[in-house]
């Protein structure tokens, strides 16, 4: 609900306010404004809460990947996505306030061309195998469950050398690099860049808790840019043995760049947990707003006052300072993407549990 009072602060005198309208209206002539009748709605007591929780079925949103693949092709459309807007953010290709969600899907023998910006972007792989991502010339053959970085400002392009359709979840950070209205963007002259590196390569540097003798990188983004759901949901499952579950979120672990321990991506915080059968979490909310997509497993996430039943492929989206719990009907792996990490760095995050 808005009216002409909200954002004003309480002790401004609303009947007071008509005598003074002239005034502000020469001094919007001037591009001045007064503070006081915006300033409690531009320093909430509690975070705003524009965003709304929403689940997306892929049982239902399939077809539509399926109808566009019919319409468009990957050289017209530079990126078959179909965005996943926040229904309380329409048409801003907002998932939450700093991020977006889409899903990509390419056809056996398309190339979705090579280019690079100063947005990062996710994968998380939903269906189909054998797919590539070329990163500054690396490739990496992507299965469902992987999670796959493209750090800001390099090369990029996909294709698909398989027989299946191949979908995967795009995440990216573009509105955080629009507020500070620092984009950059370029398109490479050829469909794909040339291959620089073996497949495999930074694996080989870097994935082994090893490192060559000398070896430099100099980007706040994790080299690895594959990190294989076959090794995490290994990990995850070893951990139910020896290991207490949180009790907010069951086995979670945070994919993390090797070399800092810090976060895989400097913008996005990145994770994978896992809820056994019968494992219902107890209430947490945080300002970081947050994409889940579930992996394996059914179950229900209630988001605020709505609750959702959750099967593979789907994905929910739990705004800022929404209280989520999770009840899992068997064993749930489930992928989270979030603005945790830029959040702890600037010192805005705040959680509460319980
Ligand atoms: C992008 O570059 C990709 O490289 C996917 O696959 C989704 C959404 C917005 C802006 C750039 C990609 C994107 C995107």
């Amino acid at each position: 609900m808005t009216n002409e009072f909200d954002g004003m602060v309480e002790t401004v005198n609303r009947e007071a306010e008509k005598g003074r309208m002239g005034f502000y209206e020469r001094a919007k002539e001037e591009n001045l404004a007064p503070l006081w009748r915006v300033l409690h709605g531009l320093v909430t007591e509690e975070p705003k809460k524009t965003a709304l929780p929403a689940h997306f079925s892929y049982e239902k949103v399939r077809p539509y990947l399926m109808e566009a693949c019919d319409l468009i092709g990957t050289e017209e459309s530079e990126r078959r996505v179909m965005v996943l807007e926040n229904p309380g953010l329409p048409g801003q290709s907002k998932i939450t306030p700093s991020l977006f969600c889409g899903l990509q899907i390419i056809k056996p023998g398309e190339i979705a061309p090579a280019h690079k910006h100063v947005a990062s972007a996710l994968r998380f792989v939903v269906e189909g195998s054998g797919a590539y991502s070329a990163i500054a010339g690396e490739k990496t053959m992507m299965e469902v469950g992987d999670f796959v970085i493209t750090p800001s400002m390099t090369w990029h392009d996909h294709g698909n050398e398989s027989d299946d359709l191949m979908v995967w979840i795009d995440g990216l950070d573009m509105h955080m690099v629009n507020t500070f209205s620092a984009s950059f963007r370029a398109n490479y002259p050829e469909m794909s860049h040339p291959t620089l590196k073996p497949e495999g390569a930074t694996m080989a540097e870097v994935g082994i808790n090893m490192l060559p003798d000398g070896y430099s990188h100099n980007s706040k983004t994790s080299p690895i840019f594959n990190y294989p759901y076959a090794r995490t949901v290994e990990a995850l499952h070893k951990l139910t043995r020896f290991r207490d579950p949180d009790p907010c979120h069951g086995f979670k672990m945070n994919y993390i760049n090797p070399l800092n321990g810090e976060s895989a991506m400097p913008t996005i915080s990145t994770s994978m947990r896992l809820l056994p059968k019968g494992f219902s979490t107890k209430p947490f909310r945080s300002t970081a707003g947050t994409v889940f997509n579930v992996v394996e497993g059914e179950g229900s996430v209630t988001i605020g006052e709505l609750t959702f039943t959750y099967k593979p492929k789907d994905i929910f989206v739990v705004p800022s300072w929404y209280k989520i719990t999770l009840s899992a009907t068997s064993d749930s792996v489930l992928f989270a993407y979030s603005d945790q990490v830029v959040q702890e760095k600037l010192d805005f995050y705040r959680e509460l549990r319980g």
